[in-house]
């Protein structure tokens, strides 16, 4: 979208203010200042960088009104950042629908296939600081804000479809709980700690978010590789009144991907920015990120028949059931000109809804209404923050609020009420027939009361529907992440409580997990209180091959590399639209056998995990060289840990028996794999053919086989001291889902 597109901030009477009406004013703000330095009052400066002083060694002087403004503006820079999802990275971009959605909703960027809004997602962790780690375990948040023709329309979802707890009441104290303890402030955006699971152990209604938090869903390998999700029930509203239960689904287009756990937290290090700039660099790099929009529709009467309650939002609609169509895509194609002006203030509020969108009883959307416009109140330091460029709805704003901090329209009417007919009656309201918002005519009957439905009272059945969803490696991963949760919580009696709602969804996960969190396994005492079933769209592993684009390569090289090898993986990834990085001891070029090959970052700067894939090319004198590299070492040593596609000539087979306790290549078909996912080079082959095997391999992204030979307990180390099984031919078929 073109700033210009968003147009000037209208006052409340819909003119440019009263400046506009004095053109010597307004001639003269528009006078160029060129680029010179200025006060903030507009006052050139000719001196920025030397108080003023008595006398060159003399005390600064109080008269120096420049340094004053200078150190006044930069003591108040900061503002309050966000009590939850401080953490945050956004990208402008547009959404249109495929076909009109007038059968559902009489919303107007739904319904007109040539309409391209305009939007601003920011995504965000929930628990950390604003600046604290990307890769940490936590929910992310997926917040989309339509600037529709109709007003805002902000979609303020997570990557997860479901959420900890059913009713608002308790969200300070879930994230209190889960937030750095209170006297310590410790620990930084994990909830691995004694109040979280102490929360969670006393309230079951957590239990099915817990098994997604767990989860490799935490871990995404890119905010542009997860879905996202509305996650309470909607309403869709028809012209003709007709409201319909709705549930809004993110389908990324590059698939569903995660890290491994101990790659994220090596990132947390290596590259705290590391989704951040994922996002960042494939926008510049002229990759879209998309998503399609998805909606499963519910009639009215059907709120009960799923064998839960729609209005609870710790329960999810299996796709299965009922099938989600994608109606739309989102393209998120530029990134902001300023993080604190855009990412850092917009105002999210789940209640800033268009026509033809309503809401529904959920008691925790029901808070959610109230707590957004209050939070921003103190956040962006009082009730004008809409008017903020970025806040600021592409149509004109007229109405009769007025006053508070940070004014930025000059109103002019004189009747700053209705009814009036001092300012000819204006702004005047639009019936809904003719576009203005009517609120759904829900009937409403019930005594007041504090209690929790009935019907909201099964905390179980769904965690196990997504356990049983998940394929091995999935759900590997969720017994070892309990076992990092948990044992970093000090208190015995809050380990045996989880223990004990683990096992309510499933005993033999609950046995399994018990002694390495110094826990009784509760398997003979508790009942299995659910009967298993089975969702594959649950499970990431659902579409195990797919595209690569914008994955990035590790090419490991030294003087005397084979250039042709590099140059073909480049033009075989550039075909997929991914990309490699040459990676040597000196930035600059290096030393190719057959000229100077381009460095992009040295082993000093780069890391394994900060790409999907690793290539080490053809060249005994490269390879020699590598091998006396420790940091080249500990490259391939990582990358296979992590189950990362790795690309090896044969002549390299010292550095990866050095890293990984490899068996000898020699005698192996060339393009064969010495074990899944290691793609094995021949010196002097045809660099083509291995290209083409080796870009194979990357669209299972990772080889989840390799994880067997070690880290059944959740040693990290394991994994890459156990030997190399051999296996032949072609790289091997990750699991699917069950
Ligand atoms: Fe939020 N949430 N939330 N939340 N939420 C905020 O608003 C709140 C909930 C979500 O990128 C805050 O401006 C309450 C569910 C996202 O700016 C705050 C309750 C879901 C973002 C707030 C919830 C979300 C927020 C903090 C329970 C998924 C970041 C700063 C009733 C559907 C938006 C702010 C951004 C942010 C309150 C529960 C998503 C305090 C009271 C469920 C993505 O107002």
């Amino acid at each position: 979208m073109a700033k210009s597109d968003r147009g000037s901030v209208p006052d409340a009477a819909g003119g440019k203010g009263p400046l506009a009406k004095d053109r010597d004013l307004e001639a003269a703000r528009q006078r160029p200042r060129g680029s010179f330095l200025t006060t903030d009052q507009g006052l050139r400066v000719s001196q920025t960088d030397d108080s003023l002083k008595a006398g060159p060694r003399g005390p600064s002087i109080l008269e120096d009104f420049h340094l004053r403004e200078k150190l006044t503006r930069f003591d108040h820079e900061r503002i309050p950042e966000r009590v939850v999802h401080a953490r945050g990275s956004g990208a402008h971009g547009y959404f249109q629908v495929y076909e009109s959605l007038k059968r559902w909703t009489r919303a107007g960027f739904l319904c007109d296939p040539a309409i391209k809004t305009p939007v601003f997602a920011r995504f965000s962790t929930v628990a950390g600081s604003r600046g604290s780690a990307d890769t940490v375990r936590d929910v992310r948040g997926f917040a989309v804000k339509f600037y529709t023709q109709e007003g805002n329309f902000d979609l303020v979802g997570n990557n997860m479809p479901i959420f900890f707890i059913q009713d608002g009441m308790k969200f300070p104290d879930l994230v209190h709980a889960v937030k750095p303890e209170p006297r310590d402030e410790i620990p930084q955006a994990s909830s691995a700690h004694d109040t979280f699971w102490d929360f969670v152990s006393l309230t079951p209604e957590t239990t099915h978010m817990i098994f997604w938090l767990m989860s490799d869903r935490a871990i995404p390998r890119s905010l542009r590789m997860m879905e996202g999700f509305g996650v309470h029930t909607f309403r869709l509203v028809t012209e003709d009144g007709t409201g319909r239960l709705c549930k809004f689904h993110w389908k990324p287009v590059l698939g569903l991907h995660s890290l491994v756990w101990d790659e994220a937290q090596l990132l947390t290090g290596r590259d705290p920015d590391f989704h951040r700039r994922d996002l960042w660099e494939a926008i510049e790099a002229g990759q879209p990120a998309q998503w399609e929009l998805g909606l499963q529709i519910v009639e009215e009467a059907d709120a009960l028949r799923y064998g839960f309650d729609m209005l609870d939002p710790t329960k999810l609609l299996p796709e299965e059931v009922v099938p989600v169509e994608r109606v739309g895509l989102l393209t998120l194609n530029r990134n902001p000109d300023n993080f604190f002006a855009e990412t850092e203030q917009v105002a999210f509020h789940v209640g800033n809804v268009v026509p033809g969108i309503d809401f529904t009883n959920d008691p925790l959307l029901q808070a959610r209404l109230f707590s957004y416009l209050d939070t921003q109140l103190t956040r962006l330091g009082g009730p004008n923050f809409a008017q903020l460029p970025i806040n600021r709805p592409v149509v004109s704003v007229h109405n009769h609020q007025q006053d508070g901090s940070g004014q930025h329209s000059v109103p002019t009417s004189a009747a700053q009420y209705h009814p009036n007919t001092v300012g000819g009656g204006e702004p005047r309201l639009t019936p809904p027939s003719q576009g203005g918002y009517a609120h759904y005519a829900e009937r409403v009957d019930g005594k007041k009361t504090q209690a929790r439905s009935d019907s909201f009272s099964d905390h179980f059945g769904q965690a196990r529907l997504f356990l049983d969803s998940q394929s091995e490696p999935e759900r590997a991963h969720l017994h070892r992440a309990f076992c990092f949760e948990l044992g970093k919580v000090k208190r015995p009696e809050i380990r045996q409580r989880v223990l004990d709602l683990i096992a309510k969804v499933d005993a033999g996960l609950a046995g399994e997990i018990a002694s390495e969190v110094g826990a009784k396994s509760t398997a003979t005492r508790v009942r299995h209180e659910v009967a298993s079933s089975k969702s594959p769209a649950l499970s990431i592993h659902r579409d195990p091959r797919g595209s690569i684009r914008t994955r990035r390569v590790a090419v490991l090289v030294a003087g005397g590399v084979r250039g042709a090898e590099v140059r073909a993986l480049e033009a075989a990834l550039k075909a997929e639209g991914a990309g490699l990085d040459v990676i040597a001891s000196d930035l600059g070029t290096v030393a190719a056998d057959d000229g100077p090959l381009e460095v992009a970052k040295t082993y000093r700067t780069a890391a394994s995990v900060c790409y999907d894939a690793i290539f080490v090319p053809a060249g005994a004198e490269s390879n020699a060289a590598l091998l006396g590299l420790p940091a080249a070492v500990r490259f391939v040593e990582e990358a296979y840990r992590h189950l990362k596609t790795i690309g090896i000539s044969a002549d390299a087979q010292g550095l990866l028996a050095a890293a990984v306790r490899a068996p000898p290549l020699d005698g192996k078909r060339p393009g064969a794999a010495a074990a899944a996912g290691v793609v094995i080079g021949r010196a002097h082959g045809d660099p083509k053919a291995f290209a083409e095997a080796f870009v194979d391999a990357m669209r299972l992204h990772r080889h989840f086989e390799r994880e067997d030979a070690g880290d059944a307990r959740g040693d990290a180390g394991r994994a890459a001291n156990a030997p190399v099984t051999p296996t032949s031919g072609r790289p091997v078929k990750r699991p699917r889902a069950k």
